[in-house]
């Protein structure tokens, strides 16, 4: 059981946690979620359309998330983990493992292009 102490700890940190969506109905098949959903989705595809120049197509994009969402670069790895798996049901026996190899490497490349300037 939690002491009266460790409960008064809980209560004085639980709004200093960080939540990136607090203005999103967050229940499944939400509509701000799907519509989101493409937003990202989209913005992968102009990663995809200029391959050789990824941090100038997502500039804008990477100072929104380093300089005004401040996202943790922790969070990059679990989504681009959430794409392979995406990626993996719907491409089924065209995903070898040379195809999760690319996959991998491109999405490293993007999450370092929204994430660089932390560094
Ligand atoms: Ni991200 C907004 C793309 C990772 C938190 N994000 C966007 C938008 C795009 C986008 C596009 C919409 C911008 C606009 O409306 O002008 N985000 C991407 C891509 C990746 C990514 C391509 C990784 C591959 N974003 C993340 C991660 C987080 C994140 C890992 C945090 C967990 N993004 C946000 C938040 C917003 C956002 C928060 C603003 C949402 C809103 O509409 O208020």
């Amino acid at each position: 059981m939690l002491a009266a102490d460790e409960k008064r700890l809980i209560l004085l940190t639980w709004n200093k946690t960080k939540t990136y969506f607090p203005h999103f109905d967050l229940r499944p098949d939400s509509k701000h979620i799907r519509w989101h959903g493409k937003k990202v989705v989209a913005a992968l595809g102009d990663a995809v359309r200029h391959i050789d120049n990824i941090s100038e197509a997502l500039s804008a994009l990477s100072n929104l998330h380093v300089y005004s969402l401040r996202v943790d670069p922790v969070n990059f790895k679990l989504l681009c983990h959430c794409f392979q798996v995406v990626l993996a049901v719907h491409l089924a026996d065209k995903y070898t493992p040379q195809v999760h190899l690319a996959y991998d490497k491109f999405l490293a490349a993007v999450s370092a292009v929204l994430t660089k300037k932390y560094r």
